[in-house]
């Protein structure tokens, strides 16, 4: 039974239990309503406690079912028949209350909460608006503004929040259900449906600016100014008529090609460590060795700092060493500014620094993160051999380099594997997995296991130049230069790539990263005979002339106190590199940008499918929307194609 009501003395305890998530299937929705229709006909019961079994209240409608027709009974009927009970119903929340989970826990009259619940409106992040009442009655608890963030934005606030804002009535210490069941036997009254209730925007000015500023933040995706329209429904007409015209965007969203394609990134996340090797018993991590103290390695640091983890930063020298400790400092406390670390003094005492390995004795795990290139990487690795215990695995955070050659040297290569993080590495979701041929399954099982401790998206890849991600962002680099050749503008190219819903083109990407690290790559990369990034010298040229972006000034463009602008040197660069390649002066049409963007990333993307490098399509899809900034609601580059 998926919904099922037992008795305490007069209140009457309604169960939902659907594992994993407790999702408003079908069978839920329905167990609801029997269980509206019994309590109403008991007239022992004076009082009705919603709980959920399992680790969560309600995370939301059943997002497998958004493919197939609607099947009643229809979340917003079992809602309203609740709301309209005669009896008081007591929602009691735990994990998380999202979407349609915290619409039913609204359309109850009392709201109580464990203090480590969450609660939401994350319908934007699948491309739609919610859609059993959410856009009318959470503003009647909270009030416009808060409404307008918390639906627009998708983001969940806590259980404290919540309180403080009306949402819920109180969060209980101890037993939920027995503190719920306690203020249903004490005689709770029942509210005035919230439907009923009459609102509007307190301060029009400030929900207007912030709702035009998340309209631009947008950049293309159809939902957020969908639920932004919702709400002013929600805030402004008839509630009736509000939730008939949110049933309505909800209904036609639902099939929209945005939220299929979030769907499928919501489920590929979830898919991507699917690997039979992660079935293998992981080892225990809770030491952690960095090697590097720069950018990359602070940020690896203060990120398994701020996971519970315990860590020991080596560099080389005594003011590098400084230098990186002062970094994880940094990171660590603007981390704590923005509320994403509670306790940073008692954060900073698992942190630990050294210019000597010996103080990896200990550790469960390594990762490497010292300068790009290969003879350096192995001679670490031979040092770590030397040092660490012998189970320790041993991982680089290389982004192009072999693996496999790098875990050879080892006296037992299963140990060490390719644990690829972004810049900057507390921030940014996604990290690849690298695996060498060499590696223990049990290895590939801890790698798994770190990614979720560490909050990151995983995605196993195959050793390969560049691996999945910059091998494929390679291609459509190399593309976007072809262009320039053919042309186009940097500003044009970027514009288009903006325009398709990517944060920022790549050439302003460049700029911002810095032009210097992918120069010194290709002169590393010619020295040893391999190859390069094609045949056009446009970025050398900037980089000679010392246009390495924004962090000299002139880059791709030339910037005055932050403010890029086309640059008149650029162009002439380019036009010479043009006619040095016998290409006639064109008038470039920006529709054909993207195209051949898209088109040279889903080569590249079919070929490392090809070669095994990724396990499937949906796993590059990940990697490019969490790693490179491909629009989330178009769904990867394959899934544009498939
Ligand atoms: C909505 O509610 C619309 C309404 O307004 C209107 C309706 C009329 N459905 O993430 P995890 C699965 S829209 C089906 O790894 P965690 C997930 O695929 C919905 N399945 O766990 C995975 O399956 P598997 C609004 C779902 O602990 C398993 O559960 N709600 C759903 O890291 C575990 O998931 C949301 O957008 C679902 N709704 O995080 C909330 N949710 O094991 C979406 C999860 O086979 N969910 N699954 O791979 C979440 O944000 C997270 O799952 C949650 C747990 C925070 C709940």
């Amino acid at each position: 039974m998926t919904v099922t009501v037992q008795t305490l003395g007069r209140v009457a305890i309604v169960t939902i239990d659907n594992p994993p998530v407790n999702a408003a299937s079908q069978a839920v929705r329905a167990g609801l309503v029997d269980a509206v229709a019994q309590t109403e006909a008991d007239a022992t019961i004076d009082a009705v406690v919603l709980t959920c079994a399992g680790r969560t209240f309600v995370a939301g409608a059943d997002v497998r079912e958004f493919d197939l027709p609607p099947v009643a009974p229809h979340l917003p009927d079992v809602i309203a028949a609740i709301e309209a009970a005669s009896k008081p119903w007591i929602a009691a929340l735990h994990g998380s209350a999202l979407g349609g989970g915290l619409e039913l826990a609204m359309g109850c009259h009392h709201r109580i909460a464990e203090a480590s619940a969450r609660m939401g409106l994350p319908e934007v992040t699948l491309g739609l608006v919610p859609g059993a009442g959410g856009t009318v009655r959470l503003p009647r608890l909270v009030g416009a503004e808060l409404a307008l963030t918390m639906i627009a934005g998708g983001k969940p606030i806590s259980a404290q929040e919540a309180l403080d804002a009306g949402l819920i009535d109180a969060i209980a210490q101890g037993d939920l259900v027995q503190k719920a069941c306690d203020l249903a036997a004490a005689g709770v009254d029942l509210r005035p449906t919230l439907v009923k209730l009459v609102i509007g925007k307190s301060d029009a000015t400030r929900f207007d600016r912030i709702a035009s500023d998340m309209r631009r933040k947008a950049r293309g995706q159809v939902s957020v100014p969908a639920a932004i329209d919702a709400l002013e429904r929600g805030l402004t007409l008839p509630a009736t008529e509000a939730l008939a015209a949110e049933r309505a965007t909800f209904l036609s969203l639902k099939t929209s090609e945005q939220a299929r394609a979030l769907r499928h990134i919501f489920f590929a996340e979830r898919a991507a460590l699917s690997d039979p090797r992660t079935k293998a018993t992981p080892r225990p991590i809770a030491r952690i060795g960095v090697i590097g103290g720069g950018t990359m390695g602070a940020g690896i640091a203060s990120l398994c700092l701020m996971r519970g983890l315990t860590v020991t930063l080596i560099e080389r020298d005594a003011s590098s060493l400084d230098a990186g400790s002062a970094r994880v400092r940094s990171t660590l406390e603007s981390s704590a500014k923005r509320g994403l670390l509670v306790d940073l003094d008692a954060t900073f005492a698992r942190f630990d620094a050294a210019t000597d390995d010996s103080a990896l004795a200990d550790v469960d795990l390594v990762i490497e993160a010292v300068f790009e290139e290969m003879e350096v990487k192995k001679q670490v690795f031979r040092r770590l051999d030397a040092v660490t215990r012998p189970d320790a695995i041993l991982a680089t955070n290389t982004s192009y380099l072999d693996v496999t050659e790098i875990a050879a040297g080892l006296r037992d290569p299963s140990r060490a594997i390719g644990l690829h993080f972004f810049s900057p590495a507390h921030i940014m979701k996604l990290l690849e997995i690298v695996l060498p041929a060499s590696v223990a399954d049990d290895v590939v099982a801890t790698a798994a296991r770190l990614s979720k401790t560490l909050g990151k998206i995983g995605v196993f890849s195959g050793v390969c130049d560049g691996f999945i991600g910059n091998r494929i962002m390679s291609a459509y680099r190399t593309e976007a230069d072809r262009l320039l050749i053919d042309g186009a503008s940097p500003e044009q190219v970027d514009a288009a790539m903006r325009d398709y819903g990517f944060p920022m083109g790549v050439f302003e990407m460049q700029d911002l990263a810095g032009l210097d690290i992918a120069w010194a790559m290709r002169k590393r990369r010619l020295a040893q005979g391999l190859s390069g990034e094609g045949d056009i010298r446009i970025a050398d040229r900037l980089c000679e002339q010392g246009r390495f972006g924004r962090k000299t000034d002139a880059g791709w463009y030339d910037f005055t106190d932050g403010k890029a602008t086309p640059s008149d040197a650029v162009t002439a660069i380019i036009v010479e590199e043009r006619q040095a390649m016998g290409v006639a002066d064109a008038v470039f049409e920006t529709k054909d940008v993207m195209t051949r963007i898209l088109g040279a990333m889903v080569q590249e993307a079919e070929a490392v499918l090809a070669e095994g490098i990724a396990s499937s399509a949906a796993d590059i899809d990940v990697v490019m929307v969490n790693g490179y900034g491909f629009p989330r609601w178009k769904g990867g580059p394959l899934f544009t194609v498939r």
